[in-house]
This record gives structure tokens, C-alpha cells and sequence, in this order.
């Protein structure tokens, strides 16, 4: 083959394969996304954010409301009852023992069971339990799936390293988006992942880059890209949350660090293997999407 024909060749595969990868799931219900006024987390539908989001709403919170409330009264009582007018002629107590136990016990028995819960959820995050489907009753369905994401300067790199299968992800800029797209978080070429599925996600950076972070607010996922680490969690997407899910960059890590988002589509387990179909032929091993170099050497920085 010529070297015209071999680039023109080339040119038609990635021109194919970007139309594969990025409108393969166009018609998809948006689950994770930030919502105008909203207060609180975006839907958990992971087993990690479940229980992450179980932790906020019904002890951190209610406790850290309840504390704030407590002092707030104490004071009140306080400047109230002991105030100069009310109360001329001062106490000369300096020890109450009870109460000096009492406000030493209780902080540490809170900050104890606060910690114990923090501590197994950090070790639930770092691997799938064994017992993942007899625990949640759920036998997960396939196989597992790895899945490597790698943060450029400024975008995201993805790999199914199983199956021999990568592309970047580049924001769509303003003034290319479709309606219904929303600004700074849509990107060329999704992430796909099956559904009720665990997925082992690798993050790490270009050795050449700076520190970035994935993060998907749905997922409970939020883990550095450090170049030349390689950081590991898991997660799984419980069976009835198929849709799409939106994250951004997490570490701030420059000047275009609000242009690396994350869309993830949460499909069911065939889809996801006829996208994997699809979108392996597109590529016909080569990386799909504009390449690292093209963008490195570009005026963004
Ligand atoms: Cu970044």
C-alpha cells in the first residue's frame, strides 16, 4: 500500500470508529449528573456509594447537626442564665468530676465509632469482598472487567487491556455540541461498562504529566492519577441503574482541568459485548480517537 492510501486507510478507521464509539448509546437516560439546586449526592449505584452514602445521610450528618445544635443550646443557656445581670455574684466552682468524665468518654466513643466505620469502608473501596454475591444476594453476571483509565494534559486515556482495546476521550468543545449535551461534561468516545459487573478500574497519569483524578460521584469512584503509580479500586453498578453517568477531573491539574470530563455508560451485558464487537473492529488495533501526540505537541498548554 502507498503511504496516501495507507493514511487515507487510517484516517477512514478513525474517522469509523469515532462515529462507533461515540454515538453507540446516543439514546440513554442520564442518572448521574449534578442537578441545579441540588443538596446532597447524586443517585448511589454502586455498592461503595451506598454505603458511603449510607455513612453521610444517616450517622455524619444527623451527628454533626445534632453536635452543632447541642453547643448551640449550651451556649444560649449560658449567655442567658449566667450573664452578668442575672447571675452578680459568680460561682467559685473550678472540678466537677462527673462532667469532666463525661465530656471525655462520650467525644472519644464518637470519634471511635466514626472511625471504625471509616476504616472498613476505605477497605471495602480497595477490593471486591469474596462474598460480593452471597452478601448483596446478587450472583454478578459475567466475568470481570478491567479497565485502565490514564489522565493526559488534558484528557482521558482508556484501555480494556483483556481485550486489547484503547481510545482517548476529548471533551466536546461549546461550540460543537448537540442539544441535550451538556457544556463541560460531554465527551467524544464514552466509557462503556456492563451492568451488575464488577469492574477492577486502574488509574494512573502519563509519566510525563501531573497528578490527575477520576471520579464519578454516582459510582463512589474518585482515585489520583499519579504518573508512574498505578492506583486499583472496584466497583460495581447494581442491576436496574443502566443509564449515563457524568465526572470530572478531580485534582486540579492546570490550566484546562475543567476540560477532562468523564462519561460512563452503563449498559446491559450484551450490549456491552456488541459495543465491544463494534468498536474492536473499528479500531482494528490501533487507539481510537485523535492520538497523545497530536494533542501534546498542540498550543493547550
Ligand atoms: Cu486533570
Amino acid at each position: 500500500m502507498s503511504k496516501a492510501k495507507k493514511i487515507a486507510a487510517v484516517m477512514s478507521t478513525l474517522l469509523l470508529s469515532a462515529a462507533a464509539a461515540g454515538t453507540a448509546f446516543a439514546e440513554m437516560p442520564v442518572r448521574g449528573e449534578a442537578k441545579p439546586w441540588q443538596l446532597g449526592f447524586q443517585v448511589a449505584v454502586t455498592d461503595v456509594m451506598q454505603k458511603n452514602a449510607w455513612f453521610h445521610d444517616k450517622l455524619l450528618l444527623p451527628l454533626s447537626i445534632f453536635i452543632a445544635l447541642f453547643v448551640l443550646a449550651l451556649m444560649i443557656y449560658v449567655f442567658i442564665r449566667f450573664n452578668a445581670k442575672a447571675n452578680p455574684v459568680p460561682s467559685k466552682t473550678t472540678h466537677n468530676t462527673m462532667i469532666e468524665v463525661v465530656w471525655t468518654v462520650v467525644p472519644t466513643i464518637i470519634v471511635a465509632i466514626i472511625g471504625i466505620i471509616s476504616v472498613r469502608l476505605v477497605y471495602f473501596q480497595d477490593a471486591p469482598p469474596a462474598d460480593l454475591a452471597a452478601s448483596s444476594g446478587i450472583s454478578p453476571v459475567g466475568e470481570e472487567v478491567v479497565l485502565k483509565a490514564t489522565g493526559n494534559r488534558w484528557y482521558w486515556e482508556y484501555e480494556y487491556p483483556e481485550e486489547e482495546l484503547s481510545f482517548s476521550s476529548i471533551m466536546v468543545e461549546d461550540a460543537d455540541l448537540k442539544p441535550g449535551q451538556p457544556r463541560l461534561l460531554t465527551v467524544d468516545n464514552h466509557v462503556v461498562i456492563p451492568v451488575n459487573t464488577v469492574i477492577r478500574l486502574q488509574v494512573t497519569a502519563n509519566p510525563q504529566d501531573v497528578i490527575h483524578a477520576w471520579t464519578i460521584p454516582s459510582f463512589g469512584v474518585k482515585v489520583d492519577a499519579v504518573p508512574g503509580r498505578l492506583n486499583e479500586r472496584w466497583f460495581r453498578v447494581l442491576p436496574g441503574f443502566e443509564g449515563r453517568y457524568y465526572g470530572q477531573c478531580s485534582e486540579l491539574c492546570g490550566s484546562r482541568h475543567s476540560a477532562m470530563p468523564i462519561t460512563v455508560d452503563v449498559v446491559s451485558s450484551e450490549e456491552y459485548q456488541a459495543w465491544l464487537a463494534t468498536t474492536k473492529e473499528a479500531s482494528n488495533g490501533t487507539p481510537l480517537g485523535q492520538t497523545t501526540i497530536a494533542l501534546n505537541t498542540g498550543a493547550a498548554e
